[in-house]
Formats: C-alpha cells, structure tokens, sequence
C-alpha cells in the first residue's frame, strides 16, 4: 500500500501531522537527538507531563500532547540499545512500531510521524532497522483504517535512501 507510507527528509518537530513518534528512552525525561529536538520544540509542558507518566519500557510506547508543536500528540515510544542482534532486539524495535500504531488508532489519530528508531545513539544498524519500520507498517495497516497515513522521516540523505528502498521492497 505505498499510498499510505512515504519518506521524508525533514526535521520531525515541524511536521504537521496528528502525532509524531519521539525515539524516547525509559525514564520518558528526555534526552539528545531526536528527544531532545522534540523536548526543546514543545516546550517544558511537556516534561511536566511526562513525569506523570512513569517512565515506559523498552517495545512499549505513551501518549503527551505535543504543546508548541504542529502536531496535537506525541507518542513516546523506547526502541531497544543494540548489543549485537540476539538480545531481541529486532521483535523489541517491531514492538515499538506495533504499540505507537495501536495507540495512535485507539486516539482516532489519522496521521503519524516515525523517525528511524534506535538507529541513533541506541546503534540499531540503520537498514535492518528500516525493513522492521516498513514491514511492521505495512502489516499494521494491511488490516486497520487508522492511521490512515505513515510517514518515515529520515534525518540524512542517506537515511532517506535506506527507507526508501527498505519501502520499494
Ligand atoms: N527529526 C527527525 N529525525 C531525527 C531528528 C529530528 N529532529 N533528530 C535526530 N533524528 P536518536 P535512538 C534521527 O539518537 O537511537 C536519546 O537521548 C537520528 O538521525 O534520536 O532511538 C533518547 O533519550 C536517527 O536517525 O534515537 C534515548 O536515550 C533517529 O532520529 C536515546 O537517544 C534516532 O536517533 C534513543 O536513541
């Protein structure tokens, strides 16, 4: 269903969709990269928030608003640390994207933001990583009318490349 996923280049924090994803990591208090734009984007109501929330486990995902943002919504999402491969990380990264996408159905949200999670500072080897994004979207979608549109943001060109041709199949 390419229709209903396309990749951009841009910075996720002024993207005007109904939620975006944060790469967030347990204590949900922020953080660098990724966080640490979103953090500094929506502003300190949404660390206020976050310590409500008690923290989140990695593969598990929460829902804030998103306060000075373009997007009403973020959902917090912790991808796992990448230790070689055989710790699960592959079915704990699918489980980010799994829970974000539920949640984000289960709030009526229409359209949702990704950037490539764990793929930074966590060291999830980028590829492998953008074939678990598209296979676990594509399924996701395959059988549920919300979200009805995905977009994968990449922050490099090469980024951009990887997802697309994880996309293109
Ligand atoms: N827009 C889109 N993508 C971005 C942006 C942005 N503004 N900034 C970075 N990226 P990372 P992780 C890309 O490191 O690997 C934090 O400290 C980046 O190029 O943000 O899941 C958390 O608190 C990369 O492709 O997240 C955790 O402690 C991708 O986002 C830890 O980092 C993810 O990189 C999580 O590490």
């Amino acid at each position: 269903m390419p229709e209903r996923i396309r990749v951009v280049k841009d910075d996720i924090t002024t993207l005007h969709v109904d939620v975006i994803v944060n790469a967030a990591n347990e204590s949900l208090l922020g953080g660098g990269g990724v966080d640490g734009a979103i953090h500094r984007a929506a502003g300190p109501e949404l660390l206020a928030e976050c310590r409500t929330l008690g923290g989140c486990e990695t593969g598990e995902a929460k829902i804030t608003q998103g306060y000075r943002l373009p997007a009403r919504h973020i959902i917090h999402t912790v991808g796992p640390v990448w230790h070689g491969g055989a710790h699960g990380e592959d079915q704990q990264l699918a489980s980010c994207y799994q829970r974000s996408l539920k949640l984000a159905e289960n709030h009526g949200l229409r359209t949702i933001a990704f950037p490539a999670i764990s793929t930074g500072i966590y060291g999830f080897p980028r590829e492998r990583a953008a074939q678990i994004a598209v296979r676990e979207i594509q399924s996701f979608l395959s059988d549920h009318e919300l979200p009805e549109t995905v977009t994968l943001v990449a922050f490099s060109d090469d980024d951009r490349t990887i997802l697309q041709r994880a996309l293109d199949g």
